[in-house]
């Protein structure tokens, strides 16, 4: 595989990892099997409600926390599990998680960001899945601003690994042309840390 990054980190891009109506099945079963609900975060003491629906699923240890809140995964249904498993055979790396997030229209969006939890280590590898409508998944290095728009479409996988995260925020923006919902799974490693953490 040819790497789309490999300056800081590199991200792979795979379009079709999953067939058409493979990805739109799951798509559409993963829309009303999941428990999606709208996660608030508190910044500066404030209580802000994230704009899009997440859902979080894996193994019992897989705990994060952050803004104070320890996440406890629920355990994963079998479809999941077997997204889980075939993005692993194509990466040769393992995940015990998957954040869900549902993207219901254009103004569902995911702001600028590192998976850079103290949770997934230092130089994570990440296996990102889309089902559903297509949106854009920017990329934008943080000290040179070399930036990549990726039409992250139905049933393709992105992938982050070496230093990426450190180099490199990532988003979702709004979109003002009408977008079908989108759902991306990320699939994450999640390493036991200390309480104190
Ligand atoms: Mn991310």
């Amino acid at each position: 595989m040819i790497p789309l990054i490999e300056n800081d980190g590199l991200l792979y891009v795979v379009p079709h990892f999953i067939g058409e109506q493979e990805a739109l099945q799951w798509h559409e079963r993963l829309v009303s099997e999941l428990a999606w609900s709208r996660e608030s975060v508190r910044i500066y003491g404030r209580s802000i409600q994230s704009p899009r629906l997440v859902s979080w699923y894996g193994d019992p240890e897989a705990i994060y926390r952050y803004s104070g809140i320890v996440h406890h995964p629920r355990p994963w249904p079998p479809l999941l599990h077997e997204i889980k498993t075939r993005i692993e055979n194509c990466t040769g790396r393992s995940f015990n998680s998957v954040l869900c997030n549902l993207y219901r229209d254009g103004n569902d969006s995911m702001g600028w960001h590192a998976d850079r939890e103290k949770e997934l280590g230092c130089d994570p590898c990440l296996g990102s899945l889309s089902l559903g409508g297509t949106r854009i998944f920017r990329i934008r290095h943080r000290k040179t601003g070399e930036t990549h728009d990726i039409e992250s479409g139905n049933g393709s996988l992105i992938i982050m690994a070496g230093r990426l995260q450190h180099y490199w925020r990532h988003c979702v923006p709004k979109s003002r042309k009408a977008v079908k919902a989108r759902i991306n799974l990320s699939f994450r490693e999640i390493l036991a840390v200390s309480a104190q953490g």
